[in-house]
C-alpha cells in the first residue's frame, strides 16, 4: 500500500465511521460475554478448591471408619490443616457430637446444617478471602471445612485480561482488515467518481475524458456505469449546444438580426458567386439598392421598437415582392438590396422591378397606436452591364443613383450613370474648395424681404430671409442647395452659420445707426447647426457682437431638420425662445408634418413650402395644403409665411385666408446687402 493510499484511508470519514461502528459492536458484544464468563471462571475456580478439600479430608474420615480413635481422626485433620488450602475442619457424628476440631474454624458449625454431598459451592466470606463448606461422608459423619480462596480475585482478574486482550486483538485485526476492505473496494471507485464528477463539472465540454474505468460486478460497478453513461449524455448535449451555437453564428454573421434576411457580407458573396459562374451569353446582374426615405423621422415620432417591427414587415413584403430567384439582404437599418440576374441587359424589365417594389411595399402599415402608415421607399439602381459584377463597386453605384433621386424629387427609383461618378467627383473638389471660401470671401449673404399682409392694404416690408451665396472663382454662383450639404459633412457648417449670423446682426446694427430703424432679419439653420450644443450660445454671442435685441433675430429651420430628434429639438427650441429669438419651421409640408410635436415646439412661425405656392390656383391639392397649414398656423396661434409668392393670382389667394407674410419675387429677389439697404431700408425710412 502506498503513502498516499494510507493517508487517503486515514482521512477516508466513511471508512473511519463503518470501522468504528464495527469497533464498538465487537467490544459490546465481547463484554456481554466476558462478565459471565468469567463468573463461569471464578466458580469454576471455587469449585476445584473445595473439590481438593474434600479430597484431602477423605482420607482421614476413610481410617475413622475402620475404628481409628478420635485422637487418630484429630491428628488426621490438625495435619489436613494448612495443606491444600484448608484453613479449618470441623467434623461431628450423626448424633452431632463433636468429633475432631482443628485450625480457623469461627463459625464453622453453622455450615454442618447446610450440609450437601460433595460440599456444594460452599459459602463464601463477604470479604472472598474465605469459603466454607460441609458434606455428609460415607462414614455417617459430617464434615465442615474452611478453604482459603484469598487467591480467587486475582486469578478472576488474570484471566478477565486475558480475554479483554485478546478481544483488543480481535477487534484492531477486524477493524485493519474492514478498513482495508472498505478502502479497496468502496473508497478507491468513490475517491475515482469523486474525481470524475469534479473534473466533469469543471470542464463538461470534455466530460468523456474523465470517464471511470469499471471493472467491478457490484453495485458500485453498476454506480460507475450509470455516471459514465451520465457523462457521455453530457458530452453528447455539450457537443449539440456547441454546433448549434457556432450554427448560430455562423447564421449570425451572415444576416441581419433585425430582420433575418441575409447581410452585406452575404449580399457581396453572392454577387461574387454570380461572377464565378461561366460567363452565359451576355448575362446581367442588377443591384437594386432599396431605402426608405424619412426613416429617421419614423424612428423619432413612432419609437425604435414600433420601427423595428415596420422593418421586419416591410423585409417581407420585399422578400414577396421580389422574384423568388432574387437575392433579397437587408445591409441595416433604412437599407436593403435586390440582387436581380437577367439574361440580358435591358433597363426595361428592371424599372419595372423597381416600379413593383415601391408598389408592393410603400403603403398600408398598420401599426398598433400609429394608424397606417406609408413609406417612402426609393431605389438607386445600378448593372453590372458587360463587366463580371464586382459586389462593392454595384452597391456604391447604387449608393450614387440613390442619392440623385433625393436631388430629383418625385421620382421613385434612378439608374446609376457614369456622370454620377463625376458629379460625386466634382462634388468632392468642390468641398475642397468651400474649405477656403470664407477666407478667402467668396461667401457672402444676400436678402429677400418678406412682406406683411396687412387686411386692405398694400404689402409692407416686415423682415427679410439672409440667404448665403459662393462665387467661385472658376464656376461662377453655386446653388446653396449644393454646397451647404458639403459644408455640413466636412464640418465648415459651424463657421459659415456664425458668419451669417454675424453678418445678419452687423446689417441690423449698421440700419439700426444710420436709420433708427430695422426689420428683422431670418437667417437659415442647417440640420447639423440645429443639433450642436453650442448653438444658443453662438447666437447669444452674435447678438450681444452687434448689440442687437434678441428679438430682432429670427432663425429658420426646416421641419426635416426638427422632427430628427423630437425631444431635443423641443429642448433646444426652449433655449432659443428663452434667448428671445424667434423661430419659424422652414418648408413646412414637405416632410413628416404633425401637428402633435408642432404644439410641443416654441415656434413663432411656419412656411409654407414654395412647391405648394407655386401651384395655388391650378392644382386643387395645392389649394388644399395651403389652406390647412393657413388653418393650422391660425389654430395655433403662429404666424404662417408663404414662400415663393411669384403671381397676384397666389397673392390674392394667401391675402383671402388671412396669410400673414408673403415672400417671393413678386416683390423681390434676393439682393446684397448695399442694395436691399438703398431698395428697402432707405426707402422706407424715407417714407
Ligand atoms: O435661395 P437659395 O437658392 O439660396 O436657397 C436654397 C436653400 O439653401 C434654401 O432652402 C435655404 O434654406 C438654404 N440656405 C440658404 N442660405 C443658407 C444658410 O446661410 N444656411 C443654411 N443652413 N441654409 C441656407
Ligand atoms: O430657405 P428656403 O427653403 O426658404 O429658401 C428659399 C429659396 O427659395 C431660396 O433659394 C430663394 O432664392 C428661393 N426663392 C424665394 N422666393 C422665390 C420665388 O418667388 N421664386 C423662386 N423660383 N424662388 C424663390
Ligand atoms: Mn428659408
Amino acid at each position: 500500500m502506498r503513502v498516499g493510499n494510507v493517508r487517503s484511508l486515514f482521512s477516508c470519514r466513511l471508512c473511519w465511521r463503518i470501522a468504528l461502528t464495527v469497533f464498538g459492536l465487537i467490544l459490546a458484544v465481547e463484554s456481554v460475554i466476558l462478565v459471565p464468563s468469567a463468573r463461569r471462571f471464578e466458580s469454576g475456580l471455587l469449585q476445584r478448591l473445595a473439590h481438593e478439600a474434600v479430597i484431602a479430608i477423605e482420607p482421614t474420615l476413610a481410617a475413622s471408619a475402620y475404628g481409628a480413635q478420635a485422637q487418630a481422626l484429630e491428628a488426621g485433620v490438625r495435619n489436613a490443616v494448612g495443606k491444600y488450602g484448608i484453613l479449618g475442619v470441623l467434623i461431628v457424628d450423626a448424633g452431632n457430637r463433636h468429633m475432631a476440631e482443628a485450625g480457623d474454624t469461627e463459625g464453622l458449625a453453622r455450615q454442618l446444617l447446610d450440609a450437601a454431598p460433595m460440599g456444594g459451592a460452599g459459602t463464601r466470606h463477604p470479604d472472598g478471602a474465605r469459603t466454607d463448606l460441609a458434606w455428609p461422608s460415607a462414614e455417617g459423619l459430617t464434615v465442615a471445612v474452611r478453604v482459603d480462596t484469598g487467591g480467587v480475585a486475582g486469578e478472576v482478574f488474570a484471566y478477565t485480561l486475558r480475554i479483554a486482550g485478546l478481544v483488543a486483538i480481535i477487534v484492531l485485526v477486524v477493524t485493519a482488515g474492514t478498513m482495508l476492505v472498505l478502502h479497496r473496494s468502496v473508497l478507491r471507485p468513490m475517491l475515482r467518481l469523486r474525481q470524475s464528477a469534479l473534473g466533469a463539472g469543471a470542464d463538461p465540454d470534455r466530460a468523456e475524458d474523465f470517464l471511470v474505468p469499471a471493472r467491478r460486478r457490484d453495485e458500485l460497478g453498476e454506480l460507475i456505469d450509470a455516471h459514465n453513461a451520465l457523462l457521455g449524455r453530457i458530452a453528447e448535449s455539450k457537443r449539440r449546444d456547441r454546433e448549434a451555437a457556432e450554427d448560430r453564428a455562423r447564421f449570425l454573421t451572415r444576416h441581419q438580426p433585425l430582420t433575418g434576411l441575409p447581410n452585406r457580407e452575404a449580399l457581396i458573396e453572392h454577387v461574387r458567386r454570380l461572377a464565378a459562374q461561366p460567363a452565359g451569353t451576355g448575362r446581367c446582374v442588377s443591384l437594386l439598392l432599396v431605402n426608405l426615405a424619412q426613416f429617421r423621422v419614423l424612428n423619432a415620432s413612432f419609437g425604435a421598437q414600433r420601427c423595428d417591427e415596420l422593418l421586419r414587415r416591410f423585409a417581407e413584403r420585399l422578400r414577396r415582392a421580389a422574384p423568388a430567384r432574387d437575392f433579397v439582404a437587408h445591409l441595416g437599418a433604412d437599407r436593403f438590396t435586390v440582387v436581380h440576374e437577367a439574361a440580358q441587359c435591358g433597363a426595361g424589365d428592371v424599372a419595372g422591378l423597381a416600379e413593383t417594389l415601391v408598389r408592393e411595399t410603400a403603403t398600408g402599415y398598420v401599426l398598433d397606436g400609429a394608424g397606417e402608415i406609408s413609406l417612402v421607399v426609393r431605389i438607386g439602381i445600378s448593372r453590372s452591364e458587360a463587366r463580371s459584377p464586382d459586389g462593392p463597386a454595384l452597391l456604391n453605384e447604387a449608393g450614387l443613383a440613390l442619392a440623385r433621386i433625393a436631388e430629383a424629387d418625385g421620382a421613385r427609383y434612378s439608374f446609376y450613370s457614369p456622370e454620377l461618378a463625376e458629379q460625386a467627383q466634382a462634388r468632392q473638389s468642390l468641398a475642397r474648395d468651400l474649405e477656403g471660401a470664407l477666407a478667402r470671401g467668396e461667401l457672402f449673404p444676400v436678402l429677400q424681404p418678406k412682406m406683411a399682409l396687412a387686411a386692405g392694404g398694400a404689402p409692407r416690408l416686415s423682415g427679410a430671409e439672409a440667404l448665403l451665396r459662393w462665387k467661385h472663382p472658376v464656376r461662377g454662383f453655386v446653388r446653396p442647395d449644393l454646397f451647404i450639404p458639403l459644408a455640413e459633412s466636412s464640418g465648415l457648417i459651424g463657421s459659415i452659420g456664425e458668419f451669417m449670423l454675424r453678418a445678419a446682426c452687423g446689417a441690423m446694427r449698421g440700419w439700426e445707426d444710420r436709420y433708427g430703424w430695422a426689420p428683422r432679419i431670418a437667417v437659415n439653420l442647417s440640420a447639423q447647426q440645429f443639433t450642436d450644443a453650442r448653438l444658443a450660445a453662438g447666437i447669444a454671442a452674435a447678438l450681444e457682437a452687434g448689440r442687437v435685441p434678441a428679438r430682432q433675430l429670427e432663425v429658420e429651420i426646416t421641419e426635416t431638420a426638427a422632427m430628427k430628434d423630437v425631444a431635443k429639438t423641443a429642448r433646444t427650441l426652449g433655449e432659443l425662445s428663452a434667448l428671445g429669438v424667434r423661430v419659424s419651421i422652414d418648408d413646412f409640408g414637405t416632410g413628416y408634418s404633425s401637428l402633435n410635436y408642432l404644439r410641443r415646439f416654441a415656434v413663432d412661425a411656419i412656411k409654407i413650402d414654395k412647391s405648394f405656392v407655386d401651384d395655388i390656383g391650378q392644382d386643387a391639392n395645392a389649394d388644399a395644403v395651403c389652406d390647412a397649414i393657413l388653418r393650422l398656423g391660425q389654430s395655433l396661434g403662429t404666424r404662417v409665411i408663404a414662400e415663393g409668392v411669384e403671381t397676384e393670382r397666389q397673392l390674392a389667394f394667401l391675402r383671402q385666408r388671412h396669410c400673414d407674410e408673403v415672400q417671393g419675387y413678386l416683390f423681390g429677389k434676393p439682393v446684397p446687402l448695399e442694395e436691399f439697404e438703398t431698395t428697402w431700408v432707405a426707402a422706407r425710412a424715407a417714407a
